[in-house]
């Protein structure tokens, strides 16, 4: 007999490709399939055919609008629903067997309670939807310092995300094998459909969020938010949580940093890891331009969110950005913020959250001086100048591969990695904390990361200003206890001979009129430059309680020459009454860490509070 087309589809599709070979992979699929109960399974390839395919089955639905093909060629908007906007912290779960391995910096729900809570959650959940089996590769194919993972998700959206930012589909199973590990990644939007159910334009769950870590098993389940950080698991679940969980078992560091190349003028090329909270502008700094007077001195991107570190054989250590793609922050990128940023988002890019103009392009707050006239908000309603709200969600995203980044660095896909010079570590300070300042020794520059904090702004949950202390700006993305984290800093740092020099940097440091003293965005070419004379054995630095600073002198103020010496001392200061608060901040962090805290770190703390 037979069947119905649509069963015959369904049969179709179901069915592994022949050129998959891995077993265990396919057993666990079915598995899924068989909690989650699609309508059918597809196996993505990684094709263009198929990215195409998808982003027009999407504009098909509603959920992506095709842009103006000649002002953004190969570019769809992507509206979400207003409840999916961010990651949610409060929503993320690292479910240790022990609680105390998940640390006070990580919700923690027991595994076998959270297995049942979700188990009843994803049963069923993709129901009349489609389950895409997204194999795919965090790092380059093949290199030593990849993983690879495989998602599992009823989302397109997330199919299409992905292949923008990693590699994925074929020649991902080829790497893998007929047995190579793999971390598998659930994620499921819960909103099954009913038959002849119409869809919403963003399904996602109103009432259910977990983005659940299992640290054992390294396992990631996601369930109800079709947005970002929670649902492209590649990113923040694999290549941090996940994946620092790894690289402490493994010898290794999985960090929430950029990475930058620096040619001098003498020809030589340093690297440089830099990592600071989200919206502390990783991204400007990772593709910045540096001033026209400082001839000769050229800035690279390798990544600007993620970096994976492991030591070389040469006792350096080497990192890769184990993306391969930005999910970047739109409002305040601008011609005059980014223009690498711009250029690179003029093609083939997902922009979600951002409003669109009256011919089909985009707009943010902060793209350009003046709001156009009239605007389609990122909800799709009309909005015009002074209407009273944003036309870009503050946390609107653009989705863009890092080949289209003017500035990619000719070896940011080299297997081996760069070999990194320096780690900066920064955050939003309006006081207390100077523009630059070198860590006196590798203990020391644990220190500073460790205790390093940032102020609250507008694209996050909660008040805004409010200083936070984020630990290597890790707070949201380590897998296990920061006391445990912070101890394995220290032995990476013994453990190779020629370990990146450390330095704090602060862009953010405000006048008594509440002004940026810094100009920040290329002009931070000129603490780079002195990052990088410093890891040449430069003498060009004086010794403070807080580390080594630049004296005025010491750095090159060609093209800036109005910066007076006397505004900089102040960007410099370093005061005893602000540094002894501080420092009491860091008493009140590290108690909270002190069943875990390396002790070295404690008494660093004791040794500084004794100098102010
Ligand atoms: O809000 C989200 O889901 C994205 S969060 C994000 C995305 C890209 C790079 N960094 C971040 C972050 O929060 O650090
Ligand atoms: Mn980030």
């Amino acid at each position: 007999m037979t069947q119905p087309a649509s069963k015959r589809q369904f049969k179709q599709a179901t069915a592994a490709p022949a050129y998959v070979r891995h077993a265990k992979l396919k057993s666990w699929v079915a598995e899924v399939a068989a909690l989650t109960k699609p309508d059918s399974i597809y196996w993505c390839d990684g094709s263009q055919e198929e990215y195409d395919r998808l982003c027009d089955e999407m504009v098909a639905s509603g959920m992506l609008i095709k842009l103006n093909q000649k002002k953004r060629p190969g570019c769809f908007l992507a509206r979400s629903d207003p409840d999916d906007v961010a990651r949610m912290e409060d929503r993320t779960f690292v479910c240790s067997r022990v609680k105390e391995d998940a640390g006070p910096n990580n919700n923690w729900v027991a595994p076998d309670e959270m297995r049942s809570t979700l188990g009843k959650l994803f049963d069923g959940s993709m129901r009349g939807r489609t389950m895409y089996v997204i194999p795919f590769s965090m790092g380059p194919l093949g290199s030593h310092i990849s993983h690879i993972g495989v998602e599992l998700t009823d989302s397109p959206y997330v199919v299409v995300n992905m292949r923008l930012m990693t590699r994925i589909g074929r020649k991902v199973l080829d790497v893998l094998g007929d047995g190579g590990n793999f971390v598998p990644c659930v994620h499921s939007i819960g909103a099954p459909l009913a038959p002849g159910q119409k869809d919403a334009v963003w399904p996602s769950n109103k009432e259910h969020k977990y983005i659940v870590h299992y640290p054992e098993t390294k396992e990631i389940w996601s369930f109800g938010s079709g947005y970002g950080g929670n649902a492209l698991l590649g990113k923040k679940c694999l290549a941090l949580r996940i994946a620092s969980i790894m690289a402490r078992e493994q010898g290794w560091l999985a960090e929430h940093m950029l990475i930058l190349g620096i040619e001098t003028p003498e020809k030589k090329k340093h690297y440089i890891a830099a990592a600071f909270p989200s919206a502390c502008g990783k991204t400007n700094l990772a593709m910045l331009i540096p001033p026209k007077a400082l001839s000769g001195w050229k800035v690279t991107t390798v990544g600007e969110d993620i970096a994976w570190v492991k030591p070389g054989k040469d006792g350096r250590l080497y990192a890769i950005n184990p993306e391969a793609g930005a999910f970047g922050v739109a409002p305040g990128t601008s011609m005059e913020t980014n223009p690498n940023c711009m250029a690179a988002v003029t093609r083939n890019t997902i922009f979600t959250n951002v409003a669109m103009t009256a011919d089909g392009d985009v707009w943010w707050e902060g793209m350009t001086n003046e709001a156009p006239k009239e605007l389609i908000d990122w909800q799709g309603d009309a909005w015009t100048p002074g209407c009273g709200r944003n036309a870009a969600h503050p946390n609107a995203r653009f989705t863009v591969h890092s080949t289209q980044i003017p500035s990619i660095d000719p070896d940011w896909e080299n297997p081996d990695g760069v070999p990194i010079s320096a780690f900066l570590f920064g955050g939003r300070r309006a006081t207390t904390v100077p523009l630059v300042a070198e860590a006196l020794d590798w203990e020391h520059g644990v220190y500073m990361a460790a205790t390093m904090a940032s102020e609250t702004t507008a694209a996050m949950v909660g008040q805004v200003g409010v200083v936070r202390r984020d630990p290597f700006a890790m707070l949201p993305f380590c897998g296990y206890h920061f006391g445990d984290y912070f101890q394995h800093w220290l032995e990476i740092g013994r453990g190779v001979k020629n370990p990146p020099r450390i330095f704090g940097v602060n862009w953010f440091r405000r006048d008594e009129q509440g002004k940026f003293m810094w100009p920040g965005f290329g002009e931070n070419m000129r603490v780079l430059q002195w990052v990088v004379r410093r890891c040449e054995g430069g003498d060009n630095a004086t010794q403070t309680p807080i580390g080594n600073i630049p004296r005025y002198e010491d750095l090159d103020w060609k093209g800036l020459e109005g910066f007076e010496r006397i505004r900089f001392e102040k960007l410099m200061e370093i005061d005893n009454g602000q540094w002894g608060m501080e420092l009491k901040d860091h008493a009140e962090l590290f108690e909270k860490l002190k069943a875990r805290l390396p002790k070295e770190l404690d008494e660093l703390r004791a040794q500084l509070a004794g100098a102010f």
